[in-house]
Order: structure tokens, then sequence, then C-alpha cells
């Protein structure tokens, strides 16, 4: 019998490379996976990177630098070009004005466009230098070095064509991470802290490093390494030591260690009798333990800070203002060029007097103190009013401290929206209220801000998030603390094809599934401006019924307000006036239900059921639809995930669709407990053609979940 050898071979080859199309992924590798490009883009990207230069000696950023781009090409093109270093045709040509004369001269025309740039800022050119063509990364220090060739790596794995220039438009881009010494992660769903604080500051994991390339190549420039519900011993030798370490491997991505302090430190390793801001003894102890950090990290970025909030110690103990303690600890980072992050998040301490509306609270607070903190404060406010939820007008503060630096606060983790389980694209929501106009000088809320920082979804697990798409909310962050003004189908785009590759079959159909799932889960939560209805401290979950917390602040029955008159929270001149609290334009527009917009409309108004809605229908029936909405939404994400099944290696592919699945049934416990509480409540009937609960609300009632992760 006669073999055909080169028929047998092809027909291997054709079976291999299918595979390899569809190669099972763990998503270890995030959007830094640089897979294969197929022929075409191979050509062109090998075209502009013969070889790679970098003039000048290297430092650890630009070893980096030139490693990631070895990575990157060995991966897209099966071979990467060793670092060369002669100018020749087709060079990546890395420089500084400092490392190239011909940038620093006064006749370059980049010279002038460099200049724009600042420090951290990059230009991609193809261009001439030195008689030969080259792709030029430049840059005026080499972390710029470093982000452009992240930028150069991403144009590459997305086919995009080359970014012109860029820079960041805020100088903090800060990570929060909510992480204990003990490696639990408050609010965390992927596992447990990757800072093996017992293992420090000996072992240090190669996942720091990992962890600081996927930030580097996002720009994020900061990262607080524990939780804001701090603990004392964060300030001791051990401690710092173990941070040192951390910092150390961070230091060459251009990416600084922060601490989140516990107010009451000193007091309380009891080596001051107070720890009232003002006592001389107090800031001594402060500043020597600053001088302390700084030896050990001289880079140190600073401090965050939450005070006299949630039972957290601050300077109200000492009937001191937030500006006298965050003073205090500016006064001790100043000399090292620190800065203080001083939350925004605050609600009656314990036991102290009941706000009216928690909503009001923070403005309250802080408004009255603008211009009174130190230059190196900055004030950091959660993007709402109360708290993470699926969707919140912006923050009044936004907008209303004119004289005081303020920091953006978004949740990257889904405390309130699903968890690592269900999808819900961030993206959307950073632009909403970054997009929003505060009506005051300032304009949109992007233009308030001087940094903006994430509470961190980033864990053990393998996949570092919790789930393949959740990988899409760090990625959304980073790029806009980055540029606050990018869009978030945009960025959804270039995700998309970092982690599924550039094929047009993929990325569009997974990109209209993200730009649809957080409005998805808004709908099966808490549609129309409801909030806080939540499980009690889990947070996961329905249960708009609680009403028996210590705090009525707690309780969902508080912000709902639903009872046999209708539903909704007054904010107007009628209710709590936290509306005041915004630019007077807003506060009239949003005064009458009728011109606010309907994605608020139960967080400003207290409205009966039978309250006529733009569609014809009543709130009620409106209320039915959202959630009916939700659901159907849910279900149609799940089927446009199954019409990719082809197309997706089968292990991201399977993780996807039992989380799909199990957010279906998510949006079917949302939905049918709150129609069912909310009926029993308004005592209406339900509309003909809306299926009725599967279960009394008893059964909804009589859930639990002990052990649901992530609990403060
Ligand atoms: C809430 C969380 C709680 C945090 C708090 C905060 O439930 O775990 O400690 O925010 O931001 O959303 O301080």
């Amino acid at each position: 019998m006669r073999i055909n050898f080169s028929a047998a071979l092809a027909a291997l080859l054709l079976t291999l490379c299918a595979t390899a199309a569809a190669a099972d992924e763990d998503g270890y590798d995030l959007w830094l996976r640089y897979r294969p490009l197929d022929r075409a883009a191979q050509a062109n990207v090998q075209s502009q990177a013969r070889s790679i230069v970098l003039p000048g000696a290297s430092s650890p950023t630009t070893q980096a630098a030139v490693a990631e781009l070895q990575r990157g090409l060995a991966g897209m093109l099966g071979k990467a070009p060793a670092p060369a270093s002669r100018i020749a045709d087709g060079a990546l040509l890395l420089a500084t004005p400092a490392r190239l004369p011909e940038l620093a001269a006064a006749a370059s025309p980049l010279r002038a466009e460099l200049a724009t740039l600042g420090n951290e800022g990059y230009l991609l050119r193809q261009t001439r230098v030195q008689g030969h063509n080259v792709t030029l990364i430049a840059a005026n220090s080499d972390i710029g070095l470093l982000y452009g060739a992240y930028a150069w790596l991403r144009d590459a794995g997305t086919g995009a064509k080359l970014e012109a220039s860029s820079a960041p438009k805020l100088s903090l881009r800060l990570l929060n991470h909510w992480d204990n010494l003990d490696r639990t992660v408050e609010r965390g769903y992927s596992g447990q802290s990757i800072w093996d604080w017992w293992a420090l500051p000996d072992i240090k994991d190669q996942r720091y490093t990992d962890y600081a390339r996927a930030n580097a190549s996002l720009g994020i420039n900061g990262t607080v390494l524990n939780n804001v519900n701090s603990k004392p011993e964060v300030m001791t030798a051990p401690f710092i030591a173990k941070a040192a370490a951390v910092a150390d491997v961070l230091r060459p991505y251009g990416i600084k260690v922060y601490l989140s302090a516990r107010f009451s430190t000193p007091l309380e390793l009891k080596e001051t009798s107070t720890a009232d801001p003002l006592s001389p003894e107090v800031r001594a102890w402060w500043q020597r333990k600053a001088d302390e950090i700084y030896k050990a990290i001289p880079d140190f970025g600073g401090f965050l800070v939450k005070a006299n909030s949630e039972g957290q110690p601050g300077p109200q103990d000492y009937h001191r203002t937030h500006a006298d303690g965050a003073n205090m600890l500016a006064a001790a980072v100043a000399p090292h060029k620190g800065i203080v992050m001083w939350r925004a998040f605050v609600y009656a301490p314990k036991g102290a007097h009941l706000a009216d509306d928690r909503a009001r609270q923070a403005y309250e607070e802080f408004k009255p103190l603008d211009g009174t903190f130190a230059a190196n404060v900055l004030v950091q406010v959660k993007n709402g009013a109360i708290d993470f939820q699926p969707r919140e007008p912006f923050h009044p503060l936004f907008g209303a401290m004119p004289k005081t630096p303020l920091m953006m606060e978004f949740q990257i983790t889904k405390e309130y929206l699903g968890y690592s389980t269900d999808m819900a694209y961030l993206g959307t929501l950073f632009e909403e209220t970054l997009e929003s106009d505060t009506k005051t000088a300032a304009g949109a809320v992007a233009n308030t801000l001087s940094g903006m920082a994430g509470v961190a979804n980033i864990g053990s697990d393998r996949n570092w998030a919790g789930s393949q798409f959740d990988q899409s909310n760090w990625y959304a962050f980073g790029r806009m603390a980055w540029n606050p003004q990018a869009k978030a189908r945009d960025i959804a785009v270039e995700w998309a094809a970092l982690t599924f590759g550039p094929d047009k079959r993929v990325v569009p159909p997974i990109v209209d599934m993200m730009m649809l799932s957080r409005e998805t889960v808004v709908n099966y939560m808490t549609p129309l401006g409801l909030h806080h209805i939540m499980g009690t401290s889990h947070h996961f979950g329905p249960a708009p019924w609680v009403d028996n917390l210590e705090r009525p602040d707690w309780n969902p029955v508080y912000y709902h307000r639903a009872s046999r008159d209708g539903i909704g929270f007054d904010r107007t001149t009628k209710g709590s006036n936290a509306l005041e609290q915004y630019a007077p334009e807003i506060a009239r527009q949003y005064a009458d239900p009728k011109t606010t917009p309907q994605q608020y409309l139960l967080w400003f108004h207290h409205l009966p059921w039978d309250y006529a809605m733009p569609s014809g229908r009543t709130l009620w029936a409106e209320l039915l639809t959202r959630y009916d909405q939700g659901l159907a939404d849910a279900r149609a994400l799940h089927a446009r995930w199954v019409a990719l099944k082809p197309l997706i290696d089968a292990r991201r592919y399977t993780e996807e669709e039992q989380r799909l699945t199990r957010q279906v049934n998510n949006a079917i416990l949302w939905r049918d407990a709150c129609i069912a509480y909310f009926q029993s409540v308004s005592g209406l009937a339900l509309p003909p053609g809306v299926q009725a609960p599967a279960h009394p609300l008893d059964y909804y009632k009589s859930l639990s979940y002990p052990y649901a992760p992530g609990r403060g």
C-alpha cells in the first residue's frame, strides 16, 4: 500500500492548526496574550520591528520595555529580534531626547510634540532617523517608553493603526486593594489576596511582576496594597519591609506603592497616649513613621485613609475635622513628596446622630472644608453618594469643591453587581459617571478630577479577576484612568480583540454583549433608580424586605420606601432635599419627576404606583416591565455566547457559559423576589402577560448565604 505522505501531513497540519486556533486558555495572560497573528498582520508588524534599538544605557524600565516587546513579537510572529545597537531600516526604535540627540535638536519636528507629552506620555511614529526608515517610540522618560511599547503592542495585536501620541490626563491612576493581612479580600471574588504577606519579603511571587506588567500596560501608576479598613500592624517594621519588597518589584514598571493607614495606629500600638491629630506627640509619631517608611521605600506614594466611617476611628473622635486629620498626615509625608488620599465615603459613625438621608452626608461634611486641605491632600469620592450601586447619579461633591483636588473612586470588584459570576461590563458605568455634566464651571465630572482610584477585582485566581469577562473591568478602569474621556465601546473593542483575538466574527458580538450587560444587571436588580436593596452584609441577591438592622440606613426599606401609596426616596424639597447639593440647574430639572431621567426616577422621587410613565404604563407596570427586560436580556447574553461556541476555546467558552447560565438564574431570583415583595406592599395585581413569581415571598425571605465570599 502506498501512503500519500504529503496528504497525510497536510491533514495533520490542518488538524493541528484548527486545534491551535482554539487552544484552551486559562486567562492568566490577560490582554497580554500575544497569540500568533494572521499572515498579513504578521508581515505588517514584522516590517515595523526587524530589530529593536534602544540608544544609550538600559535601565530597569527600558529592560522591561524591551523584554515586553520581545515577548510580544515572539508570540505574535513566532520569533523576536534581539536588541540591536545600530539604527537600521525597519528598526523599532525606543528613544528619549536624552538618548537620541536628534530628538532634542531644535530642528526636530518631534521636539515640540514631545514637549507637550509630559513625563509619562509617548508618541509612535513611522519616520526617518539617521537616514533609515524606523518605527519610533519616543517619550521624555523611560516610563514613557514603557507605556509607548505597550501601546505599540496593543496596536499590533488589534490591527489598529499606530496611535499618534498620548499622554495621561490624570496624574494619579491607582488601584485600591481591599486586601487584609490574612490574605482575605474584602469584597473580593477572585480568590485570596495576591499579596502573600506571610511569605514576603523573602519570597516575591512571579505574579507580582505579571501584575506590574498588566498595570503598566494600562498606565496604572500606583497601588494601595491593603484594605481601607486597615490595621495598626500595617505600620510596623515587618510589614513595611514586606511592602518595600513589593515596591521593589513594581518600581521598574512605574508603579508606586501606597498604604491604607488606620487613624488610631499610634494609640493602638501603644506608642502614644492619644490619636488626636493636633497632639504634638501624635504629629511627631507620624513624622517618624513617614521617615521610617521612606527609608525603606524611597518613592513611597503616601496614605489612603478611611476615617469616621462605618466605625473606623478618625479625627472626629477628638472633635477635629477631616481636614485636621488629613493635614496632620499630609505634613508627615510632605517632606518626602508623599500625598494623602482622604476618603469622602463617610456616614455617621456607629451610635452617632443619623443624618436624615445618608446620601447627603459626605457633602455636608466635606463641602464646608473646601480650601482648608493641605496642598498634598486629595479627597477621594465614590462615584455616587450611596455606595457603588448598579446605578447612581454622580456624587454631588464633584464640581462642588473647586479648591480641593478630587479623586474618583470606582469599584472594579462587583460587590453590588453580582460578584464575579454575573457579567457586567463596567466601562459603561464609568463612562456614564465621567460624562455627567455637573452644570458647574468644571463641566463634566471627568474635568473635576486629579486622579482616579479603582477598588481592585484582582485575586489569586488563575484568571486574576474571578472570570474572564471581569478582566475587562480592570482593563476599562485603567484605560479610563489614563483618559477619562475614552469611550466604553472603544475600550471594549480593544479588550475583546486582545482577549479573544482580532476576529471580525468574534469581536463585534462580544462587544455588543458587554455593552448590554450592565444595563441588564440594573434592570433585574434595581431599575428606575432603586438602590441598596441587596441582602444584608454580603450584598448578594435581593432583600428589599429587610427592615430590622441596627441602623435605619442599612435597611433596604429605608432606600425604596415602598408602601401602599407608592415607592421611591423623595430627595426633593418635600423630602430630604439632597437635590439642593447639586448645581441649581440640575436641582431644578430633577425636582420634577417629568424632567428627571427615568434611570434616576425613584432615586429622587417618591411616586404613586399609578404614576403615568412616558411609556403610557403606570409606574407599577413599568417596574415589572424593567424586571422582565432584565431577565430577557440576561437570557439574550447567554444565547449570544452560545452562538459563539465554535469560535472560542473550549475552556474559556465553558467557564463563561456556566456563569451566564447562573446569571439567568440570578436574574430570575431578583425579578421574582422583587416582584413578590413589591406586590405584597403595593397590593396590586400583575397585569396580564406578567408571569407570577415562581415562589411565595416567604421562600425568598428564607434564602440566606452565610458563606458568601468577600464579606467585610
Ligand atoms: C462598602 C463595602 C464595605 C467597605 C466600604 C468602604 O460594603 O465593605 O468597607 O464600602 O468603601 O461598599 O469603605
